[in-house]
């Protein structure tokens, strides 16, 4: 069938629209009719080069939801109609990982290295069993996750990447726990849901940082308690100052450069756990201090909010429909496909908590 779809040609060019062709789904995959999707900033840093598995010419997009059109044989998870999430790690259920529920981490998620986009006679790959930037994707069954169908599908995309990375790098990886106080540096798309967790878990003092005071103010509506422009200020000084002087029991990177890294090791107390949420290039080396005695700071990494998106997803739709989670107010502004550019350059020039591109 034929789909308008975003394509990525050439690294730092913009984003192509135009006509494609989608193959029908194979065996084990689902055909999907987008709904919406958010535009998140792994999209840019593909369009920049920065993963070397993100080979053009690909359809991008890597947050969406919709209905399922169509299923392949053998599909028992979904039904045409059903309304889905789609979730990049379509995990194979049946690896190290996945025997031990942890299926963010699934050894061979099955991400559709087939493809099933065409123009002409050429391949265009897809991203991550996703590619969520077309009127029509494929997806492997595992990366369908079925939601609620009285849940509105545009905010349901952004419960695709962004939310539940931020939501889950609070409640799953860093279990922060009452009374704590956290810093989140980066307060945009993914950092305002690290807010959004920190205040269901309870956090005391929630600090974020960013260098635009819009975003600042955002984070104020998600609720942060302190804010820092951390090109007016010395942000480690300043979390040390907020926090008795100690630093503060959590810190979350959520840009994914070593000198917002290194930061967020920096502003902790001792016994303090730093998270990396923001997703740095493959060749990404930091330099932390860590010869202090009695220091015991932790560093850790979280891929998708280390949920489990076939239980997580559906439970952060309740959490929103519940009136527990805020996802209107992620949405600054709404694009046309046609308008993808647009959308993207609102989020690289910090204009947006999320662009939405409405199909
Ligand atoms: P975004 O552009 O919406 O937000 C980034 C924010 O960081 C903006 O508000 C910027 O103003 C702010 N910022 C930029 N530089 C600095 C700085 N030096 N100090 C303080 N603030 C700064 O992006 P996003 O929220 O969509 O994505 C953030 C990161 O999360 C990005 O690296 C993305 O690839 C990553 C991500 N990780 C996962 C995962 O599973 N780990 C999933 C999805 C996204």
């Amino acid at each position: 069938m034929k789909s308008k779809a975003a394509v990525l040609y050439e690294y730092h060019a913009p984003l192509a629209v135009e006509e494609i062709e989608v193959l029908g789904p194979q065996e084990g995959e689902v055909l999907v009719k987008i709904a919406a999707s958010g535009v998140c900033r792994t999209n840019w840093r593909i369009i920049q080069g920065d993963y070397d598995w993100c080979v053009p010419p690909m359809v991008l997009g890597d947050e969406g939801a919709g209905v399922v059109e169509d299923v392949g044989k053998g599909v028992t998870r979904v039904k045409p109609g059903d309304h889905v999430v789609l979730s990049w790690i379509p995990y194979c259920g049946n690896c190290y990982y996945c025997d031990r529920g942890i299926t963010n981490l699934c050894e061979n998620p099955h991400m559709m290295t087939s493809s099933r986009f065409r123009k002409g006679n050429e391949v265009l790959n897809h991203l991550a069993g996703l590619s969520t930037f077309s009127e029509y994707t494929v997806a492997p069954e595992e990366g369908v996750i079925p939601i609620r169908s009285d849940a509105p599908l545009d905010k349901a995309a952004l419960v695709g990447c962004g939310v539940p990375t931020g939501w889950g790098a609070v409640i799953k990886a860093a279990k922060v726990e009452p009374g704590s106080s956290v810093a989140v540096i980066g307060v945009g798309g993914v950092g305002l849901n690290v807010i959004q967790g920190a205040v269901l878990a309870g956090a005391e003092k929630i600090i974020a940082v960013d260098i635009k005071d819009n975003k600042l103010e955002m984070a104020r509506q998600f609720g942060a308690t302190h804010t820092i422009n951390a090109n007016q200020e010395d942000s480690v000084e300043r979390i040390r100052e907020l926090t008795d002087g100690r630093g503060a029991d959590y810190a979350f990177d959520v840009i994914g450069t070593p000198e917002v890294i290194e930061k967020a090791y920096a502003s902790l107390r001792p016994g303090g756990t730093a998270v990396m949420v923001g997703w740095p290039s493959e060749d990404t080396e930091v330099k932390v201090k860590v010869g202090l005695l009695f220091g015991e700071r932790k560093l850790v990494g979280t891929s998708l909010g280390s949920i489990q998106p076939g239980a997580d997803i559906p439970k952060i739709i309740n959490l929103y429909m519940a009136g527990k989670l805020k996802l209107d107010e992620l949405i600054t502004k709404r694009f046309p496909l046609d308008n993808v550019n647009d959308a993207m350059n609102a989020m690289v020039n910090g204009e947006v908590a999320r662009a939405l591109i409405e199909f």
